[in-house]
């Protein structure tokens, strides 16, 4: 019997590579350009199975591609509206990151408040026996009261683990969550007023584009400290540079960037930022359990199968 053909447009975790020459005919190409590939090719393509931005030209120009398996939880990357409308199914890797990311968001917030990776700088540089003790940090997560913006499958992780440090949890999302014990707000502008720390783990969309604004930094206020794990859209990056220059706010952890791998290099002359290269998933543990999922949501389709993750825009796309 002959293999659907999965095409892989541009990098992506070698994982993923072995997992779909294993079960379908690979073909690969440089990125996500119709120009690098032949209509025999493009008629051929079933699958797709990527980690990055598909333009809507793209999916349209492939005539036999059902579906796209997408490697991530956020899938901002993808018009899956668009692809919905187009009959092409969209997954992406929900549940499997979701501890790892929340371990690494409290590592963001623990670096950022009490600045271990500058003490351990102060070490290895020689400066304690130089110049003695690294200072005591003027910010603690002591007495630290926390709004999480976006209350999903990583927030309700986060805020599990912040309920072992004793801190007041806060939460925003559009909707109240049923069952949920964290104080609740309607409004982005209401949570940051009644906290001083600001975890941001909402995904990237219209809605939540530039949501952390100048209001909302100064509503967070002097003591305030801004953690981003969601997506570097999220946040006014003109607003924010400015509210650490100015110490609008106290500091800053970012993961995420609007302009990855290469952020403005503002963030980077920043004492008050804490910062690391989006990787907050990346371990080879959860990168694995993320490209299997990824891949068993492409066997499972071209068995007959529902797939394990489609996102809610094409979750109705009945299997071939
Ligand atoms: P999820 O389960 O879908 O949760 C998203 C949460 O955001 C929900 O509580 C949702 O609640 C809320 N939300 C969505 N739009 C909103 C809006 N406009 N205003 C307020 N709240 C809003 O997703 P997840 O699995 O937790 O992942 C969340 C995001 O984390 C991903 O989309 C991705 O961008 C990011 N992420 C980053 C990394 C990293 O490496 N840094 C890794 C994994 C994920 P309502 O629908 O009630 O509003
Ligand atoms: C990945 C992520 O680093 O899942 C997400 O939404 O941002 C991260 O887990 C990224 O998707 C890898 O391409």
């Amino acid at each position: 019997m002959t293999k659907p053909v999965v095409l892989i447009p541009g990098a992506i975790y070698e994982h993923v590579v072995k997992r779909v020459e294993m079960d379908f005919e690979l073909m690969r190409i440089d990125g996500a350009d119709l120009n690098l590939l032949d209509d025999a090719q493009k008629a051929k393509i079933k699958g797709i199975a990527s980690a990055i931005h598909l333009p809507n030209e793209f999916i349209q120009g492939l005539p036999s591609l059902e579906i796209i398996a997408h490697f991530g939880v956020g899938y901002d990357v993808i018009d899956a509206k668009f692809a919905g409308e187009q009959n092409v199914m969209v997954c992406n890797t929900p549940d499997v990151l979701s501890e790892e990311v929340a371990d690494t968001t409290i590592g963001l917030l623990l670096n950022t408040l009490r600045e271990l990776p500058k003490a351990e700088a102060y070490l290895r540089q020689g400066d304690w026996v130089e110049k003695g003790n690294y200072r005591l940090t003027p910010l603690t997560l002591r007495k630290r009261v926390v709004g999480i913006y976006g209350l999903g499958r990583i927030g309700l992780e986060i805020a599990k683990r912040l309920e072992g440090f004793g801190v007041d949890i806060h939460y925003h999302t559009r909707s109240e969550k049923p069952g949920v014990s964290y104080k609740y707000h309607p409004t982005l502008l209401e949570m940051v007023t009644a906290v001083d720390t600001l975890i941001s783990i909402v995904p990237g969309t219209a809605a939540t584009t530039k949501s952390v604004n100048a209001d909302i930094l100064k509503a967070l206020g002097a003591n305030g400290v801004f953690i981003n794990v969601g997506r570097g859209s999220v946040a006014d990056e003109d607003a924010l540079i400015s509210a650490l220059e100015n110490n609008t706010i106290a500091a800053a952890g970012l993961d995420v960037f609007e302009n990855e791998p290469d952020p403005r290099k503002d963030f980077l002359s920043l004492d008050n930022a804490s910062l690391l290269p989006h990787v907050a998933s990346a371990s080879v543990h959860t990168r694995n359990a993320m490209g299997d999922l990824q891949v068993d949501n492409l066997v499972n389709w071209f068995e007959g199968k529902s797939p394990i993750s489609p996102v809610p825009e094409t979750a109705h796309i009945k299997v071939k």
